[in-house]
């Protein structure tokens, strides 16, 4: 079957409720989108935001989740919260979370059997530094992320992997279509022969970093390229609706 194209809105540390207007317009605008468009606010807004959208073309989500259901764990949010909250995708392994809160692949792996045990997916993001890259590791280190960071029993409802080669994020660098193409393919091939080629087929890759309305046609256009990641174009309705139409 076809993979659903999904175009992700990723708001990180962004937005007061004076934002949600944006998002509003936005799904009026894309009520007719035949993709799947998901917007993951800060989980302030996660309630107020999927109550706005409710009934129309716009999921929300959540940025990350604890590991475990509940418990003592000051300030952070459980799956089940995020589920309960109106979200039914949550980002998990963002970069930034593997820099600034030490996330592993272990970790990774253990906050996305909750987000499943919460009926979420779980978007899982990979992706190489620059050093890392300059060291040609960027297949290796992807294929281990991939192999740590996805427990078993993934399928086309309840996983999206998300490359973000972290030298992209936010710094107006864009790989070429070449190299983003030669990652994506081998992570489908990676998906395949670890969960079988239906399932391997099903599931949708996104391409993370910089993806703005001018260079999303040329990047949508690679081969198992099935949506975007976006976080800076995503804040505003213009940016991100040219992302969408581009898909
Ligand atoms: C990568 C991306 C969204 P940006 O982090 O996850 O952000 O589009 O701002 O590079």
């Amino acid at each position: 079957a076809e993979r659903r194209k999904l175009a992700a809105g990723n708001w990180k540390m962004n937005g007061t409720a004076a934002d949600m207007a944006e998002i509003e317009t936005l799904a009026q605008e894309r009520s007719d989108a035949t993709c799947e468009v998901l917007v993951c606010p800060p989980a302030t807004l996660l309630e107020r935001l999927a109550r706005a959208c409710e009934g129309g073309p716009v999921v929300v989500g959540g940025q990350d989740c604890h590991a475990e259901e509940k418990g003592a764990h000051t300030g952070d949010v459980s799956a089940a919260m995020l589920k309960d909250a109106g979200a039914s995708y949550v980002i998990l392994g963002h970069s930034e979370r593997r820099q600034d809160h030490g996330e592993t692949n272990e970790i990774v792996r253990a906050k996305t059997k909750a987000a499943w045990d919460a009926g979420l997916t779980a978007v899982i993001c990979v992706g190489e530094t620059l050093s890392e890259r300059e060291a040609s590791n960027t297949l290796d280190l992807i294929s281990g992320q991939l192999a740590g960071s996805i427990p078993d029993k993934a399928n086309g409802h309840n996983l999206v992997v998300a490359y973000e080669p972290v030298w992209a994020i936010g710094t107006g660098k864009v790989p070429t279509t070449d190299q983003i193409g030669e990652v994506h393919s081998m992570i489908r091939a990676k998906l395949e022969k670890r969960f079988g080629e239906g399932v391997g087929r099903s599931v949708r890759i996104l391409y993370g970093g910089s993806v703005k309305p001018d260079n999303a046609a040329e990047i949508f256009a690679v081969s198992h390229v099935d949506g975007a990641l976006v976080g800076g174009a995503s804040l505003k309705a213009k940016d991100f609706g040219g992302i969408i139409a581009a898909l």
